[in-house]
């Protein structure tokens, strides 16, 4: 008469759970955490030290050849919410590559795209599909998904640049393809500007117009390199219309898109003294200091920083910086908005103090 009981004590019930879990099936009404008022990371807010990646970078140069892992001697960022998985944030991977003097990184495709930032130094050349890409100090240089690149040290001293690539979305998409390059004819040939620049780089707003000139790329931006005195140049002029901070994209210059189609590069110059109004957008970021120190705030953990740190910013976390010295704080950051954006799941807003 009437229905049964629902209550956990009952023994069909537990035979019930018993038999689904023998065939593999969940109970929704059994699991939390399906659907969460807002996003919910397993990444944690994090700050790597550049000063430490800097030592253990130089160490690695010294005790390991480059023929193990890869033929790149990478230290990945391993956030300590992913449960050991070698990735900064949920679906980018940051790295720090060492280059001793003279060694060369040789070429290889995949189908992750790569980006490198570069902290400091200069003398590495990086080849994109055989293009000859000079690295120095703040150069933003693009290696899109299945291009073939290399680097070579042409210098008697070690370089370190940051790696980011978007390796755990196409992991997590199941979408990895990787292939050795050819090895026989290397372009050594180097010129003060890469092929991509003289096409692509001719100054704000301006196009190429020639009959024989090749379509740009369909899935990313011709130009494969973002000089730092342009986007310095730039940041300085966009500070000085500002209230708070300047911030720019780097953007295909055929199109006015992002440069990669899972990857947002942007650069933020944050005046000393000033800190930015707390934002947050859904998917996560790496970012990357290269001028200032000051601090960072994420999700209300506090983080100091200076030149060479590398952090993570867990989707719909609140993101501040603050610059607090006399000079301009400088930070790269990588998101994963694109993809975001393409699937209709982009979602930002900023937090307007009350005063
Ligand atoms: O430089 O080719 O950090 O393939 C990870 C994978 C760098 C590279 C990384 C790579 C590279
Ligand atoms: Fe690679």
């Amino acid at each position: 008469m009437g229905t049964r009981r629902f209550t956990d004590e009952d023994p069909q019930l537990d035979a019930l759970y018993a038999d689904l879990a023998d065939i593999d099936l969940q109970p929704l009404w059994r699991l939390s955490g399906v659907l969460t008022g807002e996003p919910v990371s397993r990444a944690q807010p994090y700050r790597w030290r550049g000063k430490q990646l800097r030592e253990v970078g130089d160490r690695a140069g010294r005790l390991v050849p480059l023929d193990k892992g890869g033929d790149r001697r990478v230290l990945s960022c391993a956030n300590p919410g992913l449960g050991g998985a070698p990735y900064a944030t949920p679906t980018l991977w940051a790295g720090l590559q060492h280059l001793d003097g003279h060694e060369y990184a040789p070429a290889h495709h995949h189908t992750p795209a790569a980006l490198r930032f570069v902290f400091e130094g200069s003398g590495v050349w990086t080849l994109v599909d055989g293009d000859p890409i000079h690295m120095a100090r703040g150069d933003l240089v693009l290696t899109p998904s299945w291009t073939f690149h290399e680097h070579h040290n042409t210098t008697a001293d070690p370089m370190m640049w940051l790696d980011v690539l978007d390796v755990p979305l196409v992991s997590y998409l199941e979408s990895i393809f990787y292939e050795v390059g050819p090895s026989d004819e290397v372009n050594r040939r180097t010129a003060a500007r890469s092929a991509a620049e003289q096409r692509w780089a001719l100054g704000a707003g301006l196009t190429p117009v020639a009959r024989d000139l090749p379509e740009p790329p369909a899935d990313h931006s011709p130009l494969l390199v973002y000089r730092w005195s342009d986007t310095d140049d730039a940041l300085r002029v966009l500070a000085g219309t500002v209230e708070r901070d300047a911030r720019l994209r780097f953007t295909d210059p055929a199109r006015g898109t992002d440069v990669m189609p899972t990857m947002r590069c942007e650069m933020q110059r944050v005046p000393a003294g000033r800190t930015t109004t707390p934002h947050r957008q859904t998917g996560s970021r790496v970012g990357a200091v290269l001028n200032g120190t000051g601090t960072l705030v994420i999700a209300g953990h506090e983080f100091d920083i200076e030149p060479g740190d590398v952090f993570a910013v867990p989707s719909w976390s609140w993101l501040t910086l603050a610059s607090e010295t006399a000079e301009d704080l400088d930070v790269f950051t990588v998101s994963d908005a694109p993809v975001l954006e393409a699937i209709r799941l982009y979602r930002e807003e900023w937090r307007e103090e009350q005063q």
